[in-house]
């Protein structure tokens, strides 16, 4: 079955779940030149396989709120592909998870994990939970009968979940107690852990450090740099307030932060002073707004950014949250760069227009790939008892990114799809992941 045949196959058998279609598209219109290049993939069926998770795991958690009422909410774990390693991925805790958008994630995940080039596979998993207005005790509650579901699923060498949207050190940390206490063992299981207890320094920092030192790497082969770039990030969580901070800590100016209700704006830039304030005011759920009778800036409720003039765009809230019109604005508005610090933020749309405004896009396989990486730097230390200094580990952060743009690039180059200096790193970044992966099952014969 050739690549367009996959596609048509995924479309209609899965036409119910749009994230899950449209993440498949995007890997599948790029990898064509190497698939080319390798009569083996389609002999093996590499492609029809990869679009089909090894398995899906869908559970119901009862849980008891501060009232004493039952509540009933769904959980999925999607283990994806273990070609690589274990089974590696995020847990999502929000209202829209279901399987479409869990399925999307963990297909990138597999990519973006390969892309690493450190022993793992890709997963994701999560709830339509919604954490927004509990107390600490329901979050409590709800993670530990999450997790006393989950744990005959995943293990240190088998699936090792981490965090994402709604689900960040509290809330890996209950899990982890639960997963402790019913099995007597205390393994890296999760990553994400707290640091006094088995988590990695710079985990938590990872993710947003990590995709701006993947724009420092764009950056220079375009002979630029972010010293006094304007730069446009969306959402307020682990991902956006890190990515701010490191724009801050480079010499960059980062003017807005976002989340559901709106979007913060600040023309003199987050300085570090102002980034604590951010993360002190979201970690107690207070609203963003509040910013700006402490530090001045503007508050726009209900609005994205992209009406905003800047420089670079770091997207990092939630998938689809830049359309094509928001695209449109971005152009107008003079940003030269896209980094992706969700994953999957631009639609379909959104990125056919910048790329033909030749806007230098990094997709969220590569660009966010920092906080998986370091999820599997906290697996290795939890293996071997061993804790590396916040040193050691950025500097292992900053070579994995500079190997992933440069990989990504170079594949761009030998498969052709680098035009005039403009690098292709969606195509690269693809060919790269896939290539890793492909190669793995292709070894295998018919297993996995
Ligand atoms: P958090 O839960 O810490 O923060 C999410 C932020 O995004 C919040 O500010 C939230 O606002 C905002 N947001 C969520 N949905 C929407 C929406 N529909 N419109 C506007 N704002 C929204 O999550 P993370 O920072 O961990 O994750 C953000 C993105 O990065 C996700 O796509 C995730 O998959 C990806 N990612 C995360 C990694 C990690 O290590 N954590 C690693 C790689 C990728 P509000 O509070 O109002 O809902
Ligand atoms: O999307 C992602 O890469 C994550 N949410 C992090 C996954 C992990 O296992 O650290």
């Amino acid at each position: 079955m050739s690549i367009s045949q996959a596609i048509e196959k995924v479309e209609t058998r899965y036409a119910h779940q749009p994230e899950f279609v449209q993440a498949v598209k995007e890997v599948a219109l790029t990898i064509a030149p190497l698939y080319d290049a390798h009569p083996e993939y389609e002999k093996n069926k590499i492609f029809e396989r990869l679009v089909e998770p090894d398995r899906i795991i869908a559970f119901r958690i009862n849980w008891e709120n501060d009232k004493g009422e039952v509540q009933v909410n769904r959980g999925w774990r999607v283990q994806f592909s273990n070609a690589l390693g274990p089974y590696k991925g995020g847990v999502r805790f929000h209202p829209t998870v279901n399987q479409s958008v869990l399925k999307f994630l963990g297909f990138e995940q597999i990519f973006k994990n390969a892309l690493t080039g450190l022993p793992i596979g890709g997963g994701k998993g999560g709830s339509d939970f919604d954490p927004k207005g509990k107390s600490d005790s329901e979050i409590r509650r709800f993670c530990y009968a999450f997790m006393r579901e989950l744990h005959h699923y995943v293990s240190k060498d088998m699936d090792v979940p981490a965090g994402d949207i709604g689900v960040g050190g509290r809330e890996v940390s209950y899990m982890f107690a639960m997963y402790k206490n019913l099995t007597h063992e205390y393994s890296g299981v999760l990553t994400g852990k707290g640091v006094g207890f088995g988590g990695s320094l710079m985990r938590t920092e990872a993710t947003g450090y990590g995709a701006v030192y993947f724009l420092e790497n764009m950056l220079k082969v375009q002979n630029e740099s972010i010293e006094g770039k304007r730069v446009l990030v969306t959402g307020a969580g682990n991902v956006s307030l890190h990515a701010a901070e490191k724009v801050n800590m480079l010499g960059g100016i980062a003017i807005t932060v976002s989340d559901s209700k709106g979007t913060l704006y600040d023309e003199n830039g987050f300085d570090q002073e102002k980034i604590d304030w951010l993360k002190k005011q979201k970690d107690q759920s207070k609203p963003l707004a509040d910013y700006v009778d402490k530090f001045g800036g503007e508050w726009f409720a209900g609005k994205k950014p992209w009406h905003i003039k800047g420089d670079i765009a770091i997207p990092s809230a939630t998938q689809n949250e830049v359309d094509e019109d928001d695209a449109k604005m971005m152009v107008d508005n003079g940003i030269k760069y896209v980094v992706e610090g969700a994953n999957m933020p631009l639609t379909a749309e959104a990125i056919d227009h910048i790329r033909e405004h030749r806007v230098h896009y990094a997709p969220g396989k590569a660009a966010n790939a920092g906080g998986v990486a370091v999820s599997a730097l906290e697996m290795s230390q939890n293996s071997v008892r061993q804790y590396k200094s916040f040193e050691q580990i950025d500097t292992r952060l900053k070579n994995i990114m500079k190997d992933i743009h440069d990989s990504a690039a170079s594949a761009s180059d030998k498969y052709n799809q680098t035009d005039n200096g403009y690098i292709d790193y969606m195509a690269g970044s693809n060919i790269v992941g896939f290539k890793r992966v492909a190669d793995a099952l292709c070894a295998y014969g018919i297993l996995n």
